[in-house]
Order: structure tokens, then C-alpha cells, then sequence
């Protein structure tokens, strides 16, 4: 199994996952930089693994999967052991609810404040896209924070579950644009132990990570 990932991006889901699975189950894996900073996600070498140009994916067996979701999706059913999602059918379906709506909720907006480029043709209308969305992205997090209250120490319990991946990207990226820790307390102490987990810890050690990126203007 190989991932293509970027230190830092939503590849650090799947990069997370793997290394659950690792732990239980001892399948190795490979990961792979692509660095979009530098447009490797570009190349003709990447588009020929996700002709979309994004990460993550996902190579087995000479074949690629695409997507946040139906990478941790797979791995769950390949690799059962790994107990990334509840066996319980309301817990899972809680879950996989989660997954959903930070994918295609939480992330795309943050999307809009990292690439408007991708959403407005004309540089004049960037500015006010990206601080748009900036606002937005702060009330996202802040509704995360107020999901992180009941968190044990994970969102859904006991068990590290990708969604806890998830929201500590979207706390690193919020602090990339000015939003403080200390406006999202619950949020913060949860990602604390979520940064401490196994699979966490691995993952943030592997892509050469610290937890908090915010810096006090
Ligand atoms: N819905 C996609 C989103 C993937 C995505 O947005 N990836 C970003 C990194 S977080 C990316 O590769 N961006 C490349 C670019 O912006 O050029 C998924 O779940 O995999």
C-alpha cells in the first residue's frame, strides 16, 4: 500500500488511518510526497495516479483510490482489525455523517480561503471570497468546538476514528490564517489528545508537524 500525501493537508486522514492500520493489523505502507507548493500535484507523473491533481491517493496493486472517505472507507472494510469506524450500525452511520460533512462542508470552505482562485476568475474578486469564507470557516470551527465538549477523549469515544484526523487538520489550518486556539478551548484540548493518540502522533511525526501552527500577531 502506498499514499501520496502533503505534509499538512487533508491527505493527513488517510496518512493517520494507515498508521492504525499498521498498528493493528502490521500491514506496512509507503508514503509518498507530493508537494503542492510546488506544483507536483501537477506533473505528469501525479496526474497519471489522480488525473484530478489533488491528494490524497491511495496505490494498491497498481491501482488508485481517490478521496478522503472512500480511502478511510476502504481501509475499514479491508482491514477490520484496524476498528477505524463503530461495528454498531447508528454509531457508523454517526460517523460516516461526520466524514461527510467535513469533507464537503469544512474543507471546501477552507478550499476558498487557501485557492479563490479556483472559485472567481478575476483577481478583484479574491479578496473578498477569501475573507468571506475566512468568517465562515472561524463559525465551522467554533461549531467544532461545541461538538468537542462531549468528546472521551475522541469525538465518537474511546476509539481514535478518522473524523478525529480530520479535525485536527482544520485546527493546524485555522491557525495557519490568524484563527487562536485559545478562542476554541474545548476544540483545543481535544486535538491535544487526539495529537497524543498513536496513529496521531506517528502521523504528525512522519509529515514533520506540530499540532499548534497559530502565531500571535
Ligand atoms: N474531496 C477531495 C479533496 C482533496 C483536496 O482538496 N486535496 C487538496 C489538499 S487538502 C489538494 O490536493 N489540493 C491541490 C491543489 O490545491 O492544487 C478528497 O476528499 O480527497
Amino acid at each position: 500500500v502506498k499514499l501520496y500525501y502533503s505534509p499538512g493537508a487533508c491527505s493527513i486522514v488517510a496518512h493517520a488511518a494507515l498508521h492504525q492500520v499498521k498498528a493493528s493489523t502490521g500491514t506496512e505502507f509507503s508514503a509518498q510526497l507530493v508537494n503542492l507548493k510546488e506544483g507536483a500535484q501537477r506533473s505528469a507523473d501525479y496526474l497519471a495516479v489522480n488525473p484530478r491533481a489533488q491528494v490524497p491517493a491511495l496505490e494498491q496493486g497498481g491501482k488508485f483510490l481517490t478521496q478522503v472517505s472512500a480511502i478511510c472507507l476502504y481501509l475499514d472494510q479491508q482491514f477490520p482489525q484496524a476498528r477505524l469506524f463503530a461495528q454498531d450500525a447508528w454509531l457508523r452511520g454517526q460517523q460516516t455523517s461526520m466524514l461527510a460533512w467535513m469533507n464537503n462542508t469544512v474543507h471546501p470552505t477552507f478550499t476558498h480561503v487557501f485557492r479563490p482562485e479556483k472559485f472567481v476568475a478575476e483577481d478583484a474578486g479574491r479578496e473578498q471570497v477569501k475573507a468571506f469564507n475566512k468568517a465562515q470557516f472561524g463559525v465551522l470551527l467554533q461549531e467544532i468546538d461545541e461538538l468537542a465538549l462531549q468528546a472521551s477523549p475522541f469525538l465518537f469515544g474511546q476509539d481514535f476514528c478518522p473524523v478525529d484526523a480530520y479535525a485536527l487538520a482544520f485546527f493546524r489550518w485555522g491557525g495557519n490564517i490568524g484563527i487562536d486556539p485559545e478562542s476554541l478551548p474545548a476544540y483545543y484540548r481535544y486535538v491535544q489528545n487526539v495529537a497524543e493518540s498513536s496513529p496521531m502522533a506517528q502521523t504528525l511525526a512522519a509529515e514533520g508537524l506540530q499540532l499548534v501552527t497559530y502565531v500571535k500577531p
